[in-house]
């Protein structure tokens, strides 16, 4: 028997990327643990992600008709000619734009992806990130030129957490939360729902989902009648101040207070605290503001405050650089193929003006079903999940359209049933894989068994599907450990060296954070200003009816849902520790703490709607229904349900039209829809 070795992995089960001791035996995983102390109950469990009983082992190939999940076992060799002949093929045929490349929300293949993309020579690349973080990038572009900056937690004395679940969403970050208010920093958290994090805050303002901009235009208005605002910043470097004030002077606090359901007096001891306890940071959630389908306009109301308080890049604020940083190569450097029409640019403008990085592909379904813009023929996906959007069923019926799609995936899922080739990627646990961390390290997570079947790693196989295409790419076709090193270049550091190193290297370079960067390198908005007034939303006023100012407009005004038939408002996906989208539900320690889909109610609407708590309730929205067990929860306003997506037992997002989108960003409004509550009748 061999000796039992001890691995340091890099969790790859979401994005905090946990150092993971794995001890191995025989050559398989006997054991986890936290190399920093636990882990969460995913990271736990990983033993039951890595071994599960939905792996794909090897490359599989359709032989039912598609939808009907049947596959055969095909080699690597065919699998590669199958892709070749059938992208070559309808590049001839329709174009190169008529493929499109997806990756789901595993990140660290992305680079790679987008360079396979760009050889082929398609303008659609996309992401998940169609539905995360980059409406709340571009609302931050949009006034500051760059991208989104960190609040410098470690240097502010007030931090104004707009919104997050640390504790649930983000375990790692917990830690830095408890250490600030051992320091003293008031902490100021914006959220509809008592949560772990929220008891902790100094204040708690608890607003109605998708009101955050009205919030924000309150303490703006605060914050200049009071005279508290950084005066000699917005005199030099704001751009559109007096229309913004003139829009801000409509919400006072009482307005404010009307509109999202907190009170004047709270709203204005927030804003007295923001703009004098400071510096101030913000601290930004990738997607609980921007889910709405006024999100993007939100978030611009609630990043203006920054730059309004002077606490615009200064120590303490939110910053360009944080903290020291490393150089290195591929993260956010590859720039996408835009000489042609990519998908979402008529209906979206703005995304491609602010960030051109990727496709907008949430009408994705849209688009093949009607061939508007033009013709979708074939789909290469690297963990492409229909659940995550909404109206999942509508998206599988159009995959079911496309000439060819190929699914890369850890999971036989149920979106792979519409493939007509499914490959078997390999978790973290089975490749090795440089991972910049904080502070200026690297890291490469190490190797801690073989793949499991044929599995390889997400970066070998685009690699070998570039090759076999006969694409070139300069830094792909030297093969994955010259990737690798390629993107360590610019630090100093190698791969070999890291391998002697699993805890992490310091960067040979580091990039020291400067203070106020704008006074020397300037602003990157068309006007060179910070602009409360976007010059690029105020561009499409007369044709897409945007404007420059950060506008509220309430969902529950502009919707166009009957609100009598549809009551309640339906919030869906609030992270919980032992979910992670649609990928955990396999796992027996993760399944068997819920088992069956919950729906949190308000005891006063469970009155309303005579139903109990463990009883069994159907929730109905204009295009769909989800069944699930109803959970009674004071923590939540009356009238508003909560429901976590992407389970097969019930589907939050079959609920969640695919047209109820932010015409800004084409978010879908998945935190603020509508619905109604009914008993399940049961069957006789
Ligand atoms: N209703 C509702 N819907 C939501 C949200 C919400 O709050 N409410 N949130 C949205 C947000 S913010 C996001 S980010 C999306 C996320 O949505 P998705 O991107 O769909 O997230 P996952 O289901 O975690 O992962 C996608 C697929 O990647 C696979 N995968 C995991 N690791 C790897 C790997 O290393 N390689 C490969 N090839 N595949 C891998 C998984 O098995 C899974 O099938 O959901 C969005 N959808
Ligand atoms: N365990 C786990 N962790 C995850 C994920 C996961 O699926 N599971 N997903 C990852 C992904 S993809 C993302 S994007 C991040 C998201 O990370 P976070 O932004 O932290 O997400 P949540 O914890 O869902 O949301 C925080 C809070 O937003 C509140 N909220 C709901 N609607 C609104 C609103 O309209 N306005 C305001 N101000 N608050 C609102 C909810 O009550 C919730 O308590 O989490 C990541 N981490
Ligand atoms: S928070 Fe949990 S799932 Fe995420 S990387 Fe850390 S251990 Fe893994
Ligand atoms: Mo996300």
């Amino acid at each position: 028997m061999d000796k039992p070795e001890v691995k340091k992995v890099l969790c790859g089960i979401c994005s905090s990327s946990c150092s993971i001791d794995v001890y191995v035996e025989d050559g398989k995983i006997t054991s986890v643990e936290g190399s920093n102390g636990g882990l969460c109950a995913k990271g736990a469990a990983s033993k039951q992600y890595v071994y599960n009983k939905d792996r794909i082992l090897y490359p599989m190939k359709r032989i039912g008709e598609k939808g009907s999940g049947q596959f055969e076992r095909i080699t690597w060799e065919e699998a590669f000619a199958l892709i070749s002949e059938k992208l070559l093929d309808i590049r001839e045929k329709y174009g190169a734009r008529s493929t499109v490349f997806y990756a789901g929300y595993p990140k660290w293949y992305r680079p790679a992806l987008l360079r396979l993309s760009n050889a082929y020579g398609s303008p659609n690349f996309c992401t998940e990130s169609s539905t995360c973080f980059q409406s709340a990038n571009m609302a931050w572009k949009s006034i500051y030129g760059n991208d989104i900056c960190s609040p410098d937690m470690q240097n502010a004395k007030t931090v104004l957490l707009w919104t997050s679940n640390l504790y649930h969403s983000n375990t790692p970050m917990s830690q830095t939360y408890q250490n600030l208010q051992k320091k003293g920093v008031k902490i100021i958290v914006v959220d509809p729902r008592k949560t772990a994090t929220t008891c902790e805050a100094d204040i708690h303002l608890r607003i109605m989902p998708g009101t955050d901009g009205a919030l924000a235009l309150g303490m703006a208005h605060v914050i200049i009648e009071e005279n508290l605002y950084d005066k000699e910043f917005v005199e030099n470097y704001v751009y559109g101040f007096k229309e913004y004030c003139d829009y801000v002077k409509e919400f006072t606090p009482e307005k404010a207070a009307e509109i999202t359901g907190e009170s004047p007096e709270k709203i204005i001891q927030a804003a007295r605290l923001y703009a004098t306890n400071s510096p101030a940071g913000i601290m930004f959630s990738a997607c609980t503001v921007v889910h709405h389908i006024n999100g993007m306009q939100n978030y611009r109301a609630v990043q203006i405050l920054a730059a309004l308080t002077g606490n615009y890049d200064v120590k303490g604020g939110n910053r360009v650089m944080a903290g020291p940083a490393a150089p290195c190569n591929e993260f956010g450097k590859v720039k996408r193929y835009d000489k042609e029409e990519a998908i979402g640019e008529k209906d979206f403008p703005v995304w491609f003006d602010l960030s051109c990085d990727e496709a907008q592909c949430t009408r994705l379904a849209d688009y093949i079903m009607t061939e508007d813009p033009y013709p979708i023929k074939a789909l290469v996906g690297f963990g492409f999940n229909r659940r995550m959007w909404p109206q999942p069923d509508y998206l599988q019926e159009a995959m079911g359209k496309l000439e060819f799609f190929v699914n890369v995936d850890l999971f036989m899922s149920d979106s792979c049933d519409m493939a007509d080739l499914v490959l078997p990627a390999c978790t973290s646990f089975e490749r090795e894989e440089v991972n910049p961390l904080r502070g200026g390290k690297f890291a490469v997570s190490q190797k801690a068994i073989e793949p499991l079947g044929e599995a390889k790693n997400d970066i070998e196989i685009i690699i070998q599907m570039l090759r076999s295409m006969g694409l070139h790419d300069e830094v792909l076709e030297n093969g994955y450990e010259n990737y690798m090193n390629y993107i360590l270049e610019p630090s100093g550091l190698t791969v070999e060296e890291l391998r002697l190193h699993p805890e992490g290297l310091l960067s040979k370079k580091i990039i020291e954070p400067e203070e106020k960067t704008y006074i020397k390198q300037g602003l990157q908005t068309p006007s060179g200003k910070v602009e409360f007034c976007s010059q690029v939303l105020e561009k499409y006023r007369d044709t897409y009816g945007y404007k420059g100012i950060p506008e509220y407009i309430d969902f529950r005004e502009s919707a166009k849902v009957d609100r009598k038939e549809y009551p309640l408002i339906l919030n869906t996906g609030s992270r919980k520790p032992h979910r992670f989208h649609s990928r955990v539900y396999r796992i027996p320690w993760l399944s068997n703490l819920e088992k069956e889909p919950l729906i949190e109610l308000h005891p006063d609407d469970a009155e309303r709607y005579c139903l109990k708590e463990g009883e069994a309730a159907i929730l109905k929205s204009p295009v769909g229904e989800m069944q699930g067990i109803v959970v009674l929860s004071k923590n939540n306003y009356p009238g508003i349900v909560h429901v976590y997506h992407g389970n097969a037992k019930g589907e939050a997002n079959d609920l969640i039209s695919k047209d109820y989108l932010d015409p800004i960003s084409g978010f879908p409004g998945y935190k603020s829809y509508f619905c109604k509550i009914e008993k399940c009748k049961r069957e006789e």
